[in-house]
C-alpha cells in the first residue's frame, strides 16, 4: 500500500516539473493557455471550431484523444492550426506529451492557445499541463448533477462552460442547481451557458478569451 503511494507521487512530481517547463516556455511566448475538460462529447472540439470562426489560425490547438486525428483534421478544416496527440490508451493527457507537441509548432500567428484534453470527466483533472486556466465543460445532456458528483474538476477549474442550451427545452436541467454547486466547489468560477449549435451565449465566452489573447 505504501508503495503505492511513492509511485503515485514521483509520478505526479515528475509530470509537476515538466509542467513547469512548460508554463516558461509559455511565458517566453506571451502565451496563456487554457486546458478544455469535460466528458466525451461534451462538445470541446464543436466550441474550438465556433471560435475558429473569429480567429481563424490565430487559434492554436492541441488535441488529446485516445485513438484518431479526426478532432484536429476538423479543426484545421475550421480553419485553427491544430496538433493532434494520440495517447494510444491514455485517460488523460500529461505535461510531457505537451512538451513534445509543442516542439514543431510555430506561434508567431497565434493568439490563444487552447488544449483540448481527452474527453474525460475525471482523469485530466488533477494533471497540471502548464496551463494558466483549466476550464470544464459540461453539455445539459449529462444532467445538472454533475459538479457536485465531480468535484475534482469543479474545484479547479476557473470557467464553466454550460453547453448545449438550445437542448434545455427537451431535457430537465437546472442552471441554478450547477451555478451555486459550481460557486460552492470554487467561488472564482465563471459561468457561461451557451449553445455551439445556435450561437446563444457565445460572445460571453468570447469576450473571456478575448482577455486571455497574446498581446501584440
Ligand atoms: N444540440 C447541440 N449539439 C451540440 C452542441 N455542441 C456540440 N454538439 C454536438 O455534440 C456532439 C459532440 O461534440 P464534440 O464537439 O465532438 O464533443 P467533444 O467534447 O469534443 O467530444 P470528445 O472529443 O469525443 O470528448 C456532436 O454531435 C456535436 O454536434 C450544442 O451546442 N448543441
Ligand atoms: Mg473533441
Amino acid at each position: 500500500m505504501s508503495e503505492t503511494v511513492r509511485i503515485a507521487g514521483s509520478v505526479s512530481a515528475a509530470n509537476d516539473a515538466i509542467a513547469r517547463q512548460n508554463r516558461l516556455f509559455f511565458a517566453a511566448h506571451g502565451l496563456r493557455v487554457l486546458n478544455l475538460i469535460s466528458s466525451p462529447g461534451s462538445g470541446k472540439t464543436s466550441i474550438l471550431e465556433r471560435m475558429a470562426l473569429t480567429y481563424g489560425e490565430k487559434l492554436a490547438v492541441i488535441t488529446g484523444d485516445i485513438q484518431t486525428t479526426l478532432d484536429a483534421d476538423r479543426l484545421k478544416a475550421a480553419g485553427a492550426a491544430a496538433v493532434q496527440i494520440e495517447t494510444g490508451g491514455g485517460c488523460h493527457l500529461n505535461a510531457a506529451m505537451i512538451q513534445k507537441a509543442l516542439k514543431p509548432m510555430h506561434f508567431e500567428a497565434t493568439r490563444l492557445l487552447i488544449i483540448e484534453n481527452v474527453g474525460n470527466l475525471v482523469c485530466p483533472s488533477t494533471f497540471d499541463l502548464g496551463e494558466l486556466h483549466k476550464v470544464a465543460v459540461l453539455s445539459v445532456t449529462e444532467g445538472d448533477e454533475k459538479p457536485a458528483k465531480y468535484p475534482a474538476l469543479f474545484t479547479r477549474a476557473d470557467a464553466v462552460i454550460v453547453n448545449k442550451i438550445d437542448l434545455l427545452p427537451y431535457v430537465s436541467f437546472a442552471m441554478a442547481r450547477v451555478r451555486e454547486d459550481c460557486a460552492k466547489l470554487n467561488s472564482a468560477a465563471k459561468l457561461f451557458p451557451l449553445s455551439c449549435t445556435t450561437g446563444e451565449g457565445f460572445e460571453g465566452w468570447m469576450e473571456y478569451c478575448k482577455g486571455l489573447e497574446r498581446l501584440e
